[in-house]
């Protein structure tokens, strides 16, 4: 099985973030994405792979210019400095100057996810690791999976929040859109409302997301069961909330009862994954209470669609056994190959 990562997804470091007026350490760390690439490193099994640049094309499928423009006035900050957004306008009537870097608040929905001049550079390969991972499958590798680190699933066409910038699993999808029918599930802690956005009024991409909820956790306004799409899209979308402290028996039974019938049902020709591990018992923000051979039971439920599969790294916070649920998770597929 093919792993994409680039060693630049490295070079963005978050310090702290802001919850509830407290200035704490930022929990999405380099320290993630390195531990989980130590452990794929030891696996014989997984070859990994450098992907090239993403083509801007693939990013602006995804992604509003003026995203891509702030990013790129953020490269214009000092080593070192790091932009909060402070005033986020809500139905303001001047026009947003994503050249200005006070304009961020325009495109951004919460207090933690800070730009600096090494945001678009990490972001920008995070979503290369998953176009290619989605190109590969397209050229014939039954499942790959991309390091997105950071993480996408929180990123909408022109926002930005929860630690993510661009969306990866949505760039993912969209290349195997031009193919088929795309069922792109979500399996982070935390609802995709940024997916969820992309895909709303679509007819052949299927997003569901089975999450803690929203009116405890983050994002807090939406991912309820109530969204189900619209226009065409009506039907193609859905939402399960599972409660606080969850474990893998009620967390399969809500799988396979709900979640998976409804995939199932849709027909799709592929499967993204967006694969949070913040559901992991030990996991400082989540509050479920998976454990680490839950996640290769969760994989072989997926793995039994039989689709050309793209997995792509969201969340999970606690570091040390971070990397041990990745690989536990991606085990669930290797009979495929
Ligand atoms: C990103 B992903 C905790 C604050 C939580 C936002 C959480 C973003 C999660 N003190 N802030 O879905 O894993
Ligand atoms: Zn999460």
């Amino acid at each position: 099985m093919k792993a994409f990562f680039h060693k630049d997804q490295l070079e963005f470091h978050p310090k702290f973030e802001w919850a509830l007026g407290n200035r704490i350490k930022h929990p999405e760390t380099t320290k993630r994405a390195q531990n989980i690439f130590r452990k794929l490193k030891a696996e014989s099994w997984i070859e990994l792979a450098e992907p090239p640049k993403i083509p801007l094309k693939a990013i602006r499928d995804n992604h509003n210019y003026q995203l891509i423009t702030l990013y790129n006035t953020a490269m214009e900050l000092a080593d070192e400095e790091a932009y909060y957004p402070s005033v986020f306008p809500q139905r303001a009537k001047a026009k947003a100057d994503p050249t200005n870097i006070n304009h961020a608040g325009f495109f951004c929905f919460d207090s933690g996810t800070p730009l600096n001049n090494k945001t678009w550079q990490a972001a920008s390969w995070s979503a290369a690791s998953s176009y290619y991972a989605a190109k590969s499958v397209l050229a014939g590798d039954p499942v790959s999976y991309a390091l997105s680190r950071p993480p996408g699933h929180h990123a909408s066409r022109d926002t930005y929040g929860g630690y993510c910038y661009f969306n990866n699993a949505a760039i993912a999808a969209k290349v195997l859109r031009t193919k088929g029918r795309v069922a792109l599930v979500d399996i982070d802690f935390h609802h995709g409302n940024g997916s969820q956005e992309i895909f709303y009024k679509s007819d052949d991409v299927f997003v569901a997301s089975i999450h803690g909820d929203p009116r405890e956790y983050f994002p807090y306004f939406c991912g309820f069961p109530s969204e189900q799409g619209s226009g065409a899209g009506l039907g193609h979308n859905l939402n399960v909330i599972l409660p606080t402290g969850t474990k893998w028996p009620a967390y399969k039974k809500a799988l396979r009862t709900v979640f998976l019938n409804a995939v199932k049902r849709f027909e799709p020709d592929f499967l993204v994954i967006s694969a949070g591990f913040d559901t992991y018992k030990l996991d400082p923000i989540g509050r479920f209470a998976l454990e680490t051979a839950d996640y290769k039971k969760m994989a072989k439920e997926f793995d039994a669609l039989k689709l050309p599969t793209v997995i792509c790294q969201e969340g999970g916070y606690f570091t040390r056994d971070l990397g041990d649920n990745v690989v536990s998770f991606l085990s669930g597929f290797k009979d495929r190959k």
